[in-house]
């Protein structure tokens, strides 16, 4: 009994240095556990004589108590110190700035088949929409392309079942367009169109415009001059050199194919134009009687132009773009040059 205070004061400042939990559960054991140097002196009270006993107990459980309550001051301290460094580490700095949004752009192929279509649209052209998914009729038979026709074999059709195949023009939109609406028309079809054939400068999916005005004067002259104005505004040159050779579609007659001076090496020759100043640009003609006939467009009474570009192709002359896989591969470091 005469070490209480010594044994007070020793656990005292023993419990005062630990600052992890663990080892204060041992230090507490020392004093107050099993074979504790508190619990022995409660052990001993039987040899103390019974008149100086309940002193004796008294002293010891204020003891037992003082040290309980500094480790429940000693267990909270260490606690809040852990909190406040858990705090300190895991603290947010809310007036960093933001990492702030990206800012998309329209693809390039969209963008290109954007500018067609507004040029168009101030001519007074409309623009109309259809499925990809057409039937027989409207992408072969209806445009003069009978089957057995070599034309199917050339387009390289998908077909779906029997009778339905991925379009692999968008000229069934215009004969679509003909069973609804009757002469005066002038309209533009724009749209995914689908040929089995993929290297390096064809993508089994890619985009065309087609175009086609019907009215009572219309003539290959006016087609001329029509896709020469287009053709100098897309590329922003007025000087833009042009010029239609005769080729061969099923759904017109007489048909050709324009060409453009080279707008890479302006006509000198390179790579982009084989040698020969020129670049192939799209396809035309006035529209086939057999096409009215399908659609029952008089066609003593009403001529037709028509014309189909590749989208992909048009954008690649514009932003100098050489592999036409690019626009369909998605690439970020690609398509942020764009914008
Ligand atoms: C081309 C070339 C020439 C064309 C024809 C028609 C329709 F439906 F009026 F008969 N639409 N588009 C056409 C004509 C398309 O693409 C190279």
């Amino acid at each position: 009994m005469d070490n209480l205070d010594a044994i007070v004061k020793e656990a005292l400042d023993l419990f005062a240095g630990i600052d992890d939990p663990d080892q204060l559960e041992q230090a507490k054991a020392r004093f107050l556990g099993k074979e504790g140097a508190l619990t022995g002196l409660l052990k001993g009270l039987g040899k103390i004589s019974a008149p100086e006993r309940p002193a004796a107990g008294a002293r010891i459980n204020q003891a037992k108590e003082s040290l309980e309550s500094a480790l429940r001051e000693r267990r909270e301290a260490i606690q809040a110190k852990r909190l406040e460094a858990r705090l300190a580490e895991e603290a947010l700095d809310v007036t960093l700035p933001g990492r702030g949004l990206g800012v998309g752009g329209l693809h390039p192929v969209t963008r290109t088949l954007e500018r067609i279509e507004d040029l168009f649209r101030s001519i007074g052209f409309e623009v109309a929409t259809g499925p990809e998914i057409e039937t027989d009729f409207f992408n072969f038979t209806a445009l003069n392309i009978p089957e057995n026709h070599p034309a199917r074999a050339m387009h390289d059709t998908f077909y779906v079942d029997g009778e339905h195949l991925l379009r692999t023009h968008t000229s069934p939109v215009q004969v679509h367009y003909m069973l609804r609406h009757a002469p005066p028309l002038r309209v533009i079809a724009p749209g995914r169109v689908f040929r089995c054939d993929s290297d390096v400068t064809h993508t089994p999916m890619f985009h065309q415009v087609e175009g086609l005005w019907v009215d009572e004067q219309v003539s290959f002259a006016g087609l001329k001059g029509i896709l020469t104005d287009f053709m100098q505004e897309f590329f922003e040159r007025d000087d833009l050199p042009v010029r239609f050779r005769p080729s061969f579609f099923p759904f017109t007659e007489p048909s050709a194919e324009m060409d453009i001076g080279c707008v890479h090496c302006g006509g000198s020759g390179c790579r982009v134009c084989s040698h020969t100043g020129w670049l192939e640009v799209l396809g035309c003609g006035m529209v086939h009687p057999n096409v009215f006939r399908h659609v029952k467009v008089d066609s003593e009474r009403f001529q037709g132009f028509a014309f189909g570009l590749g989208v992909e192709r048009m954008a690649m002359l514009r932003y100098g773009v050489n592999d036409i896989r690019l626009f369909f591969e998605n690439d970020l470091r690609f398509l942020r040059q764009f914008n």
